[in-house]
């Protein structure tokens, strides 16, 4: 058996990275019946079947350090969370939702907004504004002007990194213009409901000039949070933390409790006010979820 590491899958077959080159191999029947679908970024063992012609078996998979489902993804510890500023117009509701399965991974998440040179000077700002008052880095790009290209290589260099985001929002375009090596697909936004088309079919593992990799991966339109509990959710509200003097300590979920200091920073503006709406629309919609049960 060898060691590698799944950097693509396609159609029930999983490219895997070894010392002795890429094998493409399919997985044993028994992770099917356990209900378990390799991954990639998954570390795996497999046997070689065919040595010529390069094809394995995926015998084991190692335990995942961190695990996504949307993008499917295994074992990254930095997430590039890419939305555009404009074509398409970004949903921060969206935005919310794939950060909180990124901190329920404990992933670092940067947020990265595109298409900067079609802003007219508000939109960047607004939401720039009102990400970073919640503590998270954002850095503009600009696929065009190459606005902040170097600073996206920096937060690449030596990580494990997945690029997430809608489609259209110029994920593989910004690669192919941090590493020359890339030759990704990109495709147009359609003009007439400025939507991207789904360019990017599979997730994929790119090894980077300047050490490490990074996750090309298809864009989605929408995220569900089935596995997350409603008294749960409030961790994943990083800035909530910074206010913990709640009447009822950590049983608050700043919703309808008094003396709540959460509530409090949200009146005065050290929270922003659309993450703190953002933050009940997913508590109601996770109750509702469960009530379906
Ligand atoms: N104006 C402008 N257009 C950009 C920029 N980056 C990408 N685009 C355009 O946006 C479109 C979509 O780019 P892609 O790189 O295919 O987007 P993607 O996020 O990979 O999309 P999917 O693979 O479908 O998820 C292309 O027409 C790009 O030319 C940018 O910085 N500015
Ligand atoms: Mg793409
Ligand atoms: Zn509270």
């Amino acid at each position: 058996m060898i060691n590698g590491k799944i950097i693509k899958g396609i159609g029930g077959f999983y490219y895997v990275d070894t010392e002795n080159g890429l094998y493409e191999c399919r997985a044993r029947g028994i992770f099917r019946k356990d209900k378990i679908t390799p991954l990639v970024g998954d570390r795996v063992a497999i046997s070689v079947v065919d040595e010529e012609n390069k094809k394995g078996v995926v015998e084991e998979i190692n335990k995942r350090d961190t695990e996504l489902v949307r993008p499917p993804i295994a074992n990254v510890d930095k997430a590039l969370i890419v939305f555009a500023i404009k074509n398409p117009a970004p949903n921060l509701s969206l935005l919310d939702r794939f950060i909180v399965l990124a901190e329920k991974e404990n992933l670092e998440i940067v947020i990265v907004l595109t298409k900067a040179d079609l802003d007219d000077g508000s939109i960047l700002q607004e939401i720039q504004g009102i990400y970073e008052l919640s503590g998270y880095k954002v850095i503009p790009v600009s696929n065009k002007t190459k606005l902040n290209i170097d600073k996206i290589k920096d937060e690449l260099r030596g990580n494990v990194v997945v690029f997430a985001g809608p489609s259209g929002v110029g994920k593989s375009s910004l690669l192919n213009e941090i590493d020359k090596n890339f030759k990704l697909q990109t495709g147009e936004v359609s003009e007439k409901i400025k939507r991207g088309k789904h360019t990017t079919r599979h997730a994929e593992l790119l090894k980077l000039e300047c050490g490490g990799m990074v996750a090309d991966t298809p864009g989605f339109s929408s995220l569900t949070l089935d596995d997350i509990g409603e008294v749960e959710l409030k961790d994943y509200f990083i800035e909530f933390s910074d206010f913990n003097d709640c009447r009822f300590g950590s049983r608050c979920i700043h919703e309808k409790e008094p003396n709540c200091a959460v509530k409090e920073a949200v009146q005065n503006g050290d929270i922003p006010k659309k993450r703190y709406e953002s933050y009940i629309q997913l508590l109601n919609e996770i109750r509702q979820g469960r009530r379906r049960y």
